[in-house]
């Protein structure tokens, strides 16, 4: 007998959520003018801001952009956003994409949706980066989200050997868990996904340094000096962040 109800609760909670994210993508659209080449993000809030973008495009708004994902490049083709890529077009004006976790200064946890590493490249590629979120994903510290370590296949147990051995030199005591446990996620660059629940982070860019000195690691989603501005959307209207 309760469950409807309960399911009304999280349908209404959804629907919230939802409407945040809109509402953050929609404010991050008022730095796009016609003519801009961006970098699109992925996961759902950078969905909302594609569908914006896509009814801004239908009355007449010309931009090119370069998905940082298969699944983003389907939902642009699908609802018409031009797109091209990032060899075509090797620099650009502006990328919007959503995050897991950033803190004050603006540093960033992403690849939860599995997009890290195209996410990082066209993100640098680009003049300005502007991240969408909802206010929830602003943190005191980074790390309660489990930090995504993309890794080539070939070697997996050494590499992972190395990432705890490097852990423990900096003081960490994280449980290290293979996305997909025994099927294994795949990116879209044919990589798999480490993730390193590290609770807290203390010193972003030594971990950082220390992961990419790992041979088999090809990148983690920290963004340390990446983004530019944050459109967090809440309950009391949408906050603009600057570090
Ligand atoms: C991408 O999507 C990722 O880097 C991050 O992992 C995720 C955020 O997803 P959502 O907007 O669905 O919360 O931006």
């Amino acid at each position: 007998m309760r469950q409807p109800h309960l399911r009304r609760e999280g349908d209404e909670r959804d629907a919230m959520s939802e409407e945040l994210k809109r509402k953050a993508a929609e404010a991050a659209l008022e730095e796009v003018t016609s003519g801009m080449r961006l970098g699109i993000g992925t996961g759902s809030t950078a969905e909302q801001f594609v569908r914006a973008l896509a009814e801004k495009v239908r009355e007449g708004f010309s931009v090119i952009g370069v998905p940082t994902s298969e699944r983003t490049a389907a939902l642009c083709t699908e609802l018409g956003v031009p797109l091209t890529t990032l060899e075509a077009c090797p620099e650009l004006d502006l990328t919007i994409d959503g995050a897991d976790e950033l803190d004050l200064q603006l540093r960033l946890i992403k690849g939860g949706g599995g997009a890290l590493l195209r996410e990082k490249i066209v993100a640098t590629a680009s003049l300005r980066m502007i991240v969408i979120a909802d206010a929830s994903k602003k943190v005191a510290r980074l790390g309660a989200f489990p930090l995504p370590v993309e890794v080539v296949p070939f070697g997996l147990g050494a590499t992972r050997n190395a990432i705890a051995r490097a852990l423990a030199d900096l003081g960490y005591d994280a449980p290290i868990l293979l996305r997909g446990g025994d099927t294994p996620f795949v990116t879209d660059g044919g990589h798999h996904i480490l993730d390193i629940d590290l609770r807290e982070i203390t010193d972003a860019d030594a971990l950082s340094r220390a992961l990419l000195d790992i041979p088999g690691v090809v990148d983690h989603g920290l963004f340390l000096g990446i983004a530019d501005v944050a459109y967090l959307a809440g309950a009391n209207g949408v906050e603009r962040l600057v570090p």
